[in-house]
């Protein structure tokens, strides 16, 4: 009996695994898993075209004899040439208008420094002022534009912009935030040629605007 069950054993596994052949030959070959996808991406909701900036508007021209038109070869209208600075009206090679500045330091006094004060109209807190000279004839640094504040002998700079050493006229721009002026301070617009400059500096088209 026992040589029997075994037979039928053996018999019952031999069946089952001719079975389970033919089915598996019947069945469809496993699919191989797909890579997983990544997920949809959400559709992106359509961008409104965003209205363009409107670029910067600025006001009228804060400095007096901005191109340098007015006064004598030696007296400039309305400009201070600090005593360390040679400062004499051009009648040729002008950028603009007739007449510009030429502007040499003295070598014994240090900077050369051309200024005018700017008054800020009531209400200009807050906005921005932008300063823009010609400059021609510098080397790179050796001339440079500034905004600051004078109160007695301190002096803070609210911004530089310095020449690059460009061969013909040069725009140098300096920006800052119109500050809120103390009693006793002053705006100054600015510009200044390094102590030893021997070429000759022409300056023209200075400019200093409120932004609108
Ligand atoms: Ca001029």
């Amino acid at each position: 009996m026992k040589g029997h069950r075994l037979l039928y054993a053996n018999l019952l596994l031999l069946l089952v695994l001719a079975g389970s052949a033919v089915l598996g030959g019947c069945t469809q070959p496993a699919k191989t898993p797909e890579p997983a996808r990544p997920p949809a991406a959400r559709p992106t909701p359509v961008q409104k075209a965003q209205p363009a900036q409107p670029a910067q508007t600025f006001g009228d021209e804060l400095l007096k004899n901005a191109s340098f038109e007015q006064g004598t070869p030696e007296k400039i209208e309305a400009w201070t040439v600090l005593p360390a600075t040679v400062g004499t009206l051009e009648q040729t090679g002008a950028a603009d208008g007739a007449a510009c500045l030429r502007l040499a330091a003295n070598p014994k006094k240090g900077y050369g420094t051309l200024q005018q004060p700017i008054d800020l109209p009531p209400g200009s807190q807050g906005k921005t002022i932008k300063a823009q000279v010609l400059i021609k004839g510098a080397k790179a640094k050796q001339a440079g534009l500034a905004l600051l504040v004078k109160s007695g002998d301190k002096e803070t700079r609210l911004a530089q912009a310095d020449t690059s050493g460009a061969a013909d006229w040069e725009t140098l721009s300096a920006t800052a935030e119109a500050p809120q002026l103390a009693v006793g301070e002053t705006l100054l617009f600015r510009v200044m040629v390094r102590p030893g400059v021997k070429a000759p500096i022409l300056v023209d088209n200075a400019s200093a605007r409120l932004s609108k």
